[in-house]
């Protein structure tokens, strides 16, 4: 393939932002390159996430990708929370009118966009090192590359920084043009992926006194189990066995019984943070995704978060270059900011709910027992838990 050295919108980064960003481009006949740190397959070795919201799956519908998601992805009209033994549900779909969500893996959204990308033959620079962001307070931004030993130089009109909450876009920024905000939670999320059946149809989110867990799944027959954790916890400590014995003492007896063990695909353990980075706009760079701002695990929207940017940003290029508008350049970070607020601010509130903090005594497990036995038994408190679990509408307070 060969990698031309002018574009219109230079992507660094090839995860879900970067991928989705470029194939919407691409529809819409926006010339684009993209430039990866890693491999492809080390991309698709990372184990992220599981749930799609209805705007997510709209958006890969729009992007042509969307196929194999309906065909395999499981839909989801509810899930369940425990707490005190007990287990309780939310009906997404009768709380919300209807709405679901999906479960079709970060890995299989990936595939399911590199193919998409390959088949179509656009530019994609896997092992693009030294990656240099330049002069984009300018009209004629550019980006430097490194590649089989050789520097390379792309000159561009945007670009896009897709590149996660570690890459080189957001970190290019003079420290004086941006506020950064940050919560680091005192505790990691170990993950275990396996195949074996999930122990029930739905998502079990437990608040129990040996910590947060979370049974989720990917299909029918490969599950995906978290467990909160001490940071100071050693991956190489967790042996199978003993992640299963803890996910059992932190379930009730039906998901004792109905659980299914078996050897690890992977297992990990992720930090949790909330982070907010503003504005999202630098000239004639843009943030997106991780980029610009990550969210704990838990309400599960990083990457739908990373999917409504990439939504609002491929339209404000797409008026750029079609209508000769700057307007969605200019709203942009504004409107991406007032959505990620609220998942911030859910996915704060829903791990602050669901997790043991060390440093908080036996009144405060009292206090969330208290609030969930309110929330799940008033119809406006479980209908707030719903409504904010499937995703904002798009148009939210406009
Ligand atoms: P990514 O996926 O981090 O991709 C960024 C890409 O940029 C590359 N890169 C560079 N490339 C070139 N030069 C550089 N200098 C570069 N620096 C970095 C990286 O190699 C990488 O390929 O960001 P993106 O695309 O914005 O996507 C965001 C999502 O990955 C993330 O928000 C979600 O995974 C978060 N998340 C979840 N989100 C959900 O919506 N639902 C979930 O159920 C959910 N579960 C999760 C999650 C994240 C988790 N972890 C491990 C953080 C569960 C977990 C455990
Ligand atoms: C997952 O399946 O990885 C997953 C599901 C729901 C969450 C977080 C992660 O809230």
């Amino acid at each position: 393939m060969t990698i031309p050295s002018r574009t219109q919108v230079a992507i660094v980064g090839a995860g879900p932002s970067g991928l989705l960003l470029g194939q919407l481009l691409y529809k819409a006949g926006i010339d684009n390159v993209i430039l990866e740190r890693q491999t492809g397959d080390y991309v698709l070795g990372r184990i992220r996430a599981g749930i799609l919201e209805q705007v997510c799956i709209d958006l890969l519908d729009e992007a042509g990708v969307g196929a194999r998601m309906h065909a395999e992805g499981l839909v989801h009209g509810g899930f369940e929370m425990m707490w005190a033994g007990q287990r309780h549900r939310i009906d997404l779909h009768g709380l919300t009118g209807g709405k679901n969500v999906m479960v079709y893996g970060q890995t299989e959204l990936t595939r399911d966009l590199m193919n998409a990308r390959q088949a179509a033959g656009l530019p994609i620079v896997y092992e693009a090192h030294n990656v240099t962001v330049r002069d984009f307070d300018g009209k004629t931004p550019q980006v430097s590359y490194e590649k089989d030993g050789r520097t390379h130089q792309l000159d561009c009109d945007f670009i896009a920084g897709c590149d996660g909450f570690h890459g080189v876009c957001r970190a290019s920024v003079p420290r004086k043009s941006i506020t950064e905000y940050e919560k680091v939670y005192p505790f990691g999320w170990l993950g275990l992926l396996s195949d074996t059946p999930p122990v029930s149809d739905e998502l079990i989110y437990i608040n129990s006194p040996r910590g947060f867990g979370l049974c989720s799944q990917r299909s029918r027959t490969r599950s995906r189990y978290y467990l909160q954790v001490p940071l100071t916890d050693n991956i190489e400590a967790w042996t199978d066995e003993a992640f299963w014995q803890e996910l059992r003492l932190r379930l009730d007896d039906t998901g004792r019984r109905q659980l299914v063990t078996g050897p690890s695909l992977e297992k990990s353990i992720a930090p949790l943070r909330s982070f907010v980075a503003e504005p999202m706009r630098f000239g004639r760079m843009f943030l997106a995704g991780d980029a610009g701002h990550i969210v704990p695990p838990t309400g599960a929207k990083g990457l739908n978060l990373a999917a409504t940017d990439v939504k609002y940003l491929s339209n404000a290029f797409i008026e750029y270059y079609k209508d000769k508008s700057e307007a969605g350049l200019d709203t942009y970070s504004a409107r991406c900011l007032r959505r990620i607020w609220k998942a911030e601010r859910f996915s704060w509130w829903f791990t602050s709910l669901m997790h043991r903090f060390p440093d908080d005594g036996p009144i405060a497990a009292k206090f969330q027992e208290a609030e969930l036995d309110y929330l799940l038994h008033s119809e406006s408190g479980a209908r707030t838990i719903a409504e904010n679990y499937v995703g904002l509408p798009l148009d939210f307070g406009e």
